[in-house]
């Protein structure tokens, strides 16, 4: 019993095994191609598409950051568990096992062909799966079934043998076993770490400078940071800068084939080239990006100085046409964002993109152009990897977010948050300071009050003040005393507007309400 086991769980690790070198190859060649059309990435995006927003709310709300991770991981091993339950098939049926398995991989194919902007080179990686994953499974099912046949005493109680011919041939089938499980494991493991350099090397950007900026802004004051520790940097350096997108694998686009296209309802279509848009007269402005599933208090926002073109001057020089009230954005994906046209024309900075903090665009953030329009949140204003710009109607056209309800248009909700001290920390009693950024864009930050257990609301000192679009960091001195203390905050903004106590969920407008965080002093 323990013997028949134990064959059980080699067929099972050799179909794992066809599967594993099936899906790391596969995403090598993905790699070398287009990433996005790795079959294991493919079915993840499927996954991410197909799940209902409550869904996915939660995930973001409870998994946070490792989401991604986590949806990878769930994919890899439901195909392990498929891989072994084949593995086991085809040791008696072996060409059944064959089947299942091509099918196995034939999901992820389907997967890849529904992409918006499928081309038939996407499917490869595929074909390479197709071909490697059942070859594998052929090949190690036969070396361990050869050598079942030549090991020898099957029954626990069967008579001593002594060595034969039969023996030593096990020896040599053995070897064979081995010699494919161990080639193979190696290949795998080479396939999915090349396929990560290989990305890695492609992601890197490698001797491009910013445009020339026609009239540069004064560089960013200091902020206060750098006297009080904890509270964020008034500019989000790149690195630190929040992501988030639908994304698994990060499109590697070649600018010097990109385009951005702008068509629709407008008199003539136009199309510019990287080089185009870096040739015009480029324009800086800091704007505060802001992600609509934010949480109160959250980590969902950074401040930076974008570098690109004003998009009023380009819809302009392609002629807007009198129907249109939305422009709807695509990427290089074809994943769509729907943007009012008004916030294009309305005198605020919307703009291309191709610079982010004294650097070109980096591929997280949407090499080689995005959409940046301030005053609302990401999903309706910040597309990444923007080939065409389409003016319509909200009732002709939508896009992705809006598919699935969240708000058509949707400003962002002034906010402020807590840095320092952080919720629920503990802290030395004596002198110190609550600090943090508080944000309300188009409007602007006028004032910032502080409520410490549940008293009066104090005004916090301002820190810097880089523009309407941008955060403004805020402290207040506190001379904090032994046991446990409450700490709120609040914006106005300079129209005078209050920050809402009111309680909301990040969907489908944004979240609301004020942080009200617990420390603990001595
Ligand atoms: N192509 C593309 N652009 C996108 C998204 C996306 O999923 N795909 N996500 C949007 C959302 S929800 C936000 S909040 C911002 C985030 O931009 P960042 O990742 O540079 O911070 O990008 C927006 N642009
Ligand atoms: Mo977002």
């Amino acid at each position: 019993m323990r013997r028949l086991n134990r064959r059980t769980i080699a067929h099972a690790a050799a179909g794992v095994l066809a599967g594993v070198v099936g899906m790391s190859v596969a995403h090598l060649t993905a790699a070398l191609l287009t990433p996005a059309s790795s079959p294991a990435l493919a079915v993840g995006t499927a996954v991410i598409n197909a799940t209902p927003t409550p869904v996915k709310e939660w995930a973001v709300r409870e998994l946070g950051h490792a989401d991604k991770p986590i949806l990878i991981g769930s994919v890899l091993l439901a195909t392990i568990a498929f891989a072994a339950v084949i593995g086991v098939v085809a040791r008696r049926r072996l060409r059944l096992g064959v089947l299942l398995l091509a099918g196995l991989v034939l999901l992820p194919g389907a997967a890849v062909v529904l992409q918006p902007l499928f081309k038939a080179s996407d499917l490869i990686p595929t074909l390479v799966a197709l071909v490697l994953g059942p070859a594998a499974l052929v090949v190690l099912t036969r070396a361990l079934n050869a050598a079942e046949e030549h090991t020898p005493g099957q029954t626990p109680e069967g008579p001593t043998v002594h060595p034969t011919d039969a023996e030593s041939g096990g020896l040599s089938t053995r070897r064979n076993v081995l010699i494919g499980f161990g080639a193979l494991t190696l290949l795998s493991a080479a396939a999915a770490a090349g396929g990560e350099l290989v990305v890695r090397s492609r992601t890197a950007i490698a001797n491009l400078k910013l445009p020339r900026v026609g009239k540069p802004l004064p560089a960013l004051p200091t902020g206060l940071e750098e006297t009080y520790d904890g509270i964020s940097s008034f500019r989000t350096p790149n690195r630190d800068f929040y992501r988030v997108d639908t994304k698994l694998a990060v499109p590697i686009v070649d600018q010097d084939s990109w385009t951005l296209t702008i068509d629709g309802d407008v008199e003539r279509e136009l199309t510019f080239s990287y080089d185009d848009l870096r040739e015009r007269e480029n324009v800086e402005h800091d704007i505060t990006l802001t992600c609509v599933s934010n949480e109160v208090g959250g980590k969902l926002v950074g401040a930076a100085r974008w570098t690109g073109v004003p998009l009023k001057d380009l819809l302009e020089e392609a002629g807007i046409g009198d129907r249109a009230d939305q422009i709807l954005s695509t990427d290089v994906e074809g994943f769509t964002i729907s943007t009012p046209l008004e916030a294009a024309l309305d005198g605020r900075n919307a703009m291309i993109a191709l610079g982010m903090n004294g650097e070109v665009l980096s591929r997280t953030h949407g090499f080689p152009a995005r959409l940046v329009v301030p005053g609302l949140y990401g999903y309706v204003g910040a597309t990444k990897w923007v080939t065409k710009l389409t003016l319509t109607r909200y009732d002709a056209a939508t896009a992705y977010w809006t598919d699935r309800d969240w708000a058509t248009d949707a400003p962002i909700k002034l906010s402020s948050r807590i840095d320092t001290p952080r919720p629920l920390s503990n802290i030395p009693a004596g002198r110190t300071v609550i600090g943090g950024v508080a944000w309300a864009q188009q409007h602007g930050v006028a004032k910032v009050e502080v409520r410490i257990d549940g008293g009066r609301w104090q005004p916090a000192e301002l820190g810097p003040d880089a523009g309407i679009d941008y955060w403004r960091q805020w402290y207040l001195p506190w001379v904090a005393e032994e046991g446990s203390h409450q700490l709120a905050v609040r914006v106005t903004d300079r129209d005078g507007t209050l920050q809402s106590t009111d309680r909301a969920t990040p969907f489908p407008e944004g979240s609301s309400g004020i942080q009200d965080i617990v420390v603990t002093v001595g």
